[in-house]
């Protein structure tokens, strides 16, 4: 086994001989912008990490690891054209750099170098990579289509919030997982284990993600952060928060939320107090830790080496207490 940063620098260099001078550069240029800016490059490291956790170098998974982060990449470009965000990795966004249409053909030609880098595989292995990607790929979309329904809805719930953030993030954390150990040619349970093992992981990421989104320094979080309050969106800690509080504080939670002031600073700092206050922050740092806590359950059922287990486990750990 090798770090994560080890991990990180085999990608960094693969992505460097993956970038070739291609015509047009107004295709190509966002996509090797966007690349640029790094990332925490968490997925293609999962996959690299499995694929030698179930006994294969970590080599043989460089392709389907590209493929996981060029898809990734991909969806960061749409999603910014979707929110109209400006920053995304502390620099400007594709789309202001450019213009959105420019944005929207980088990002499907990503979609569609990602599913070439399987051809890399042998006929079995590419099948299996294919199928995983695409099922993944959809159910990324549908999440994304129940984040942009729930915008337009007064009465959602906690289990179809976390539903959703199961779909448009913690299904792909599960496949770069799945990808190594198919690119190992585990067993089947183990694939499935490692899948679930991801998935509960990238649940707790992405409520992290949330937490960060209004908690976290602005230095390091690459964001602009209170965006998702800025915006309106009912994450875990709006959703909660509204569940916690008494009928005044909801009245003003829901005030706030209705309105787009100029300047957002006292609507993101009122906010920010009424997710304390009403234990909102509190109760997701919890859930945080119980979908942490249900990725480790399923390293029991894993047939690796306790050494493994610690690895993964570790890994997990790292993610839970992040601060980017
Ligand atoms: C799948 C065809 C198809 C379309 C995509 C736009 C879209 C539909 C989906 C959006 C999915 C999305 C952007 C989910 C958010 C995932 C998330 C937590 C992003 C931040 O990931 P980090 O923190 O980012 O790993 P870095 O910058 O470290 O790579």
């Amino acid at each position: 086994m090798q770090s994560v940063t080890q991990y990180q620098s085999y990608i960094s260099d693969y992505l460097k001989t993956f970038k070739n001078a291609k015509e047009p550069q107004t295709l190509y240029e966002p996509v090797a912008y966007i690349l640029s800016l790094g990332g925490k490059r968490l997925r293609p490291v999962l996959t690299l990490m499995t694929a030698e956790i179930f006994g294969t170098s970590c080599q043989r998974a460089l392709d389907a690891a590209l493929a996981v982060e060029l898809f990734h990449n991909f969806s960061l470009i749409h999603d910014d054209i979707m929110d109209a965000a400006p920053l995304r990795r502390g620099k400007q966004t594709v789309h202001e750099k450019w213009n959105t249409n420019t944005g929207i053909l980088s990002g499907d030609a990503m979609l569609i170098m990602a599913y070439r880098l399987f051809e890399t595989y042998e006929p079995e292995t590419f099948h299996e990579l294919a199928k995983l990607f695409s099922k993944t790929a959809l159910e990324v979309c549908e999440g994304q289509q129940y984040d942009m329904d729930f915008e337009n809805r007064d009465d959602v719930t906690i289990p179809e919030y976390l539903k959703m953030i199961e779909y448009k993030t913690a299904v792909l954390v599960g496949a770069a997982m799945q990808m190594g150990a198919i690119v190992a040619k585990t067993d089947s349970e183990n694939k499935n284990h490692i899948y679930q093992f991801g998935k509960n992981l990238g649940i707790a990421f992405q409520l992290q993600d949330d937490y960060l989104d209004a908690f976290g320094n602005p230095e390091t979080f690459g964001k602009r952060v209170g965006g998702d309050i800025i915006e309106n969106k009912k994450t875990y800690l709006y959703l909660k928060a509204i569940a916690f509080s008494k009928a005044i504080d909801q009245q003003e939670l829901k005030h706030l939320y209705s309105i787009n002031p100029t300047d957002t600073t006292h609507k993101i700092n009122t906010v920010k107090q009424l997710f304390i206050s009403s234990g909102a922050a509190e109760a997701t740092k919890t859930e945080i830790k119980n979908y942490t806590d249900k990725a480790f359950e399923v390293l029991d059922t894993l047939r690796i080496s306790d050494d493994k287990k610690t690895v993964l486990r570790q890994f997990g750990k790292q993610l839970m207490d992040r601060n980017v």
